[in-house]
């Protein structure tokens, strides 16, 4: 798919996600909004997936680690076709579908359960390795956040995917330098996290997460990679597109007002006609 149209498509998710969370008035924010790009890409143009049939035996796999930035998964899993979006509207209501943290025996193309962080990759590892095991050609994706790194759980299933060369499998990292009491780097320092993921046998892929042309390359490339599981470090934007949400750990996990919710889609809707009056 042509970058310009990946580009709108990630900014109707972000409209989609900043309406479903007023309109839910609860949820995180910053995270999904950061992370509109790389969902988009990995739907629409990467990852085989069949929305008709989510249970697909040849699909690859996706999973979420950092599994409260479900609302970006959920609005991404809706416009690509796997439920109705109206089913938005009714995020974390009692009873319905969709619930603050994903779950994987009710959502269509929701792969894992989330919520504790450091379980999505290790669950996904062990995927990546059974796929191996069967001689299947299915590739893995897990996501993560920058946080949840700090998880002792996360480097355990970083070591086993190495020693058993799960090239099959690719993490991506958001770096967004904020998690939920404040920057990363006055929580847990993780620096050099490139040269730590080398360090632990895995080929790094250092992007900007929001150049779609970047995030296609990186993902062919840990696609081609033999040998090694690949980790693609990509740095983001918490609230990109909303001025009032960007680069505020304060916006975690909180919900914009209606007011807050309407200056944000105004913002959202200019980068859009900036996007569609470009000529390529
Ligand atoms: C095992 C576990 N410990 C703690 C939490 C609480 N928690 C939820 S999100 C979060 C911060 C994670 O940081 P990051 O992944 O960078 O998220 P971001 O703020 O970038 O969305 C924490 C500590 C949890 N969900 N699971
Ligand atoms: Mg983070």
């Amino acid at each position: 798919m042509k970058d310009k149209e990946l580009e709108l498509l990630a900014n109707s998710a972000r409209q989609e996600l900043v309406k479903t969370l007023v309109n839910a008035q609860s949820g995180h924010t910053a995270g999904p909004l950061g992370m509109a790009d790389i969902f988009t890409v990995l739907y629409y143009d990467c990852a085989r997936v069949d929305s008709n049939n989510p249970s697909w035996p040849d699909r690859d796999y996706i999973y979420l680690s950092n599994g409260h930035i479900c609302p970006i998964w959920y609005v991404t899993l809706a416009m690509r076709g796997f439920f109705p979006v109206d089913e938005l509207q009714h995020l974390r209501k009692i009873n319905s579908l969709l619930q603050g943290h994903p779950h994987n025996e009710t959502i269509p193309g929701v792969e894992n359960s989330g919520g504790p962080l450091g379980q999505g990759i290790s669950q996904a590892a062990g995927c990546a390795i059974a796929l191996k095991a069967d001689g299947k050609p299915n590739r893995v994706y897990a996501l993560l956040g920058d946080g949840e790194m700090d998880e002792g759980q996360v480097w355990e299933a970083l070591m086993f995917a190495a020693q058993h060369k799960l090239d099959n499998l690719t993490i991506i990292i958001d770096r967004n330098n904020i998690q939920i009491d404040g920057p990363t780097h006055s929580i847990m320092n993780l620096e050099p996290l490139g040269d730590k993921l080398r360090a632990f046998g895995w080929n790094v892929i250092g992007i900007d997460g929001h150049d779609i042309g970047e995030i296609k390359k990186a993902l062919g490339k840990a696609g081609a990679t033999r040998g090694k599981p690949t980790a693609i470090l990509a740095q983001t934007v918490p609230g990109k597109g909303c001025s009032e949400f960007e680069n505020n750990y304060e916006w975690h996990g909180k919900t914009p007002s209606k007011e807050q919710g309407d200056k944000a889609l105004a913002e959202l809707q200019e980068i859009r006609t900036r996007i569609e009056k470009r000529w390529f």
